[in-house]
């Protein structure tokens, strides 16, 4: 057996440090980490992945944990992807992601790990799914991503999931921008945190409010739910929201995500493949240069200059 396949099994088999290992792989963009994934692929789709998001300090990371400990009681293994997708100047918060959930670092059952854009060259959406896919073949029954709620790229990142829970609490300025940023079409699940404040209700009325203009008439309906993460009030609740959510899924809204989800990620491959071969192809022929120039000096311009090598490919 090949030092590939041999890292797959163990992989296949929940062992820790080859999960970390093969993570490492898909944030570094490594050629082994595609030949990995493609491995594990019939081996995943068992997980129940949930998005976490919300604006910064709302409290995800605390909810998580205790979510993370009613799951165990449960007998369920997780694993939690943190993705911080803004510069490396907010390492502040990782380091508190990590002491606040190294209470589980010692379980078998749950592994955690947080990503940064600066060690995902390949683009941290990317990443994000391909470790989704590691965490699940490695036979975790629920992973859970958190990423902070706050524009495009994390509603991006949030996509993947098949349940998404938006955590917000009282007082925070950044819940309007939140909810501008699109988050609150996406959320299947509202959660007002910190509840032990005084303008909770306030937040909960506000936000169905909300819902209640953009409401559906059809499928999932989305609730809002109050909890104190601090003291874990309001976590029995929020886990039998997530089963309903779960069994909701399972009446075909699933499959239809699914197949959606299966579809933007051949585009972006077939885009992202095709593309990569094609400007590799003109650089070794040189071609590269002298369409450079000749738009440096304004005698085409790039996208006529792609309408031609789009003409070009179509009539070989
Ligand atoms: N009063 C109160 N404080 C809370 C509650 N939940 C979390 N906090 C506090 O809020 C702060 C932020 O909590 P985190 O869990 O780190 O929030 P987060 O959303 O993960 O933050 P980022 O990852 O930085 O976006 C911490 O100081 C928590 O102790 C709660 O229910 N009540
Ligand atoms: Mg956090």
């Amino acid at each position: 057996m090949g030092q590939t396949e041999k890292l797959v099994k163990a992989v296949l088999q929940g062992n820790r440090h080859s999960i970390a290992k093969t993570i490492t792989l898909v944030e570094n963009n490594d050629p082994e980490a595609q030949k990995i994934v493609s491995m594990l692929y019939p081996k995943t789709g068992k997980a129940h992945v949930i998005g976490v998001t919300g604006p910064t300090g709302s409290g995800k990371s605390t909810l998580i944990e205790k979510l993370i400990r009613e799951l165990r009681k449960q007998g369920r293994t997780i694993g939690v992807v943190a993705v911080d997708p803004t510069s490396p100047f907010t390492g502040g918060a990782f380091l508190g992601d990590r002491v606040r959930m190294q209470k589980h670092s010692t379980d078998q059952g749950v592994f955690i790990r947080s990503m940064a854009n600066r060690n995902a060259p390949g683009g941290l959406a990317k990443a994000t799914k391909d470790v989704i896919r590691v965490l699940d073949a490695s036979g975790k029954d629920v992973v859970i991503v958190e990423t902070v709620g706050a524009g495009q790229s994390e509603v991006e990142i949030i996509k993947v999931a098949h349940t998404v829970i938006v955590v917000l609490a009282p007082g925070l300025g950044d819940d309007i921008q939140a909810i501008k940023a699109g988050i609150m079409e996406i959320g299947d699940i509202f959660v007002v945190n910190k509840a032990d404040r005084e303008s909770s209700n306030k937040a909960i009325s506000d936000i169905q409010a909300m819902l209640e203009m953009n409401m559906e008439k059809t499928g999932w309906k989305p609730s809002v739910l109050k909890t104190t993460a601090l003291t874990g009030e309001g976590i029995t609740g929020l886990l039998s929201k997530l089963e309903e959510h779960k069994e909701y899924l399972k009446t075909g809204a699933l499959e239809a995500s699914r197949k959606e989800k299966v579809e933007t990620e051949l585009e972006e491959a077939i885009k992202e493949k095709i593309a990569e071969s094609i400007i590799e192809d003109l650089k070794r022929k040189g071609e590269w240069e002298k369409l450079t120039r000749k738009i440096l000096a304004r005698e085409t311009d790039p996208y006529s200059a792609a309408d031609m090598l789009l003409k070009k490919a179509k009539h070989r």
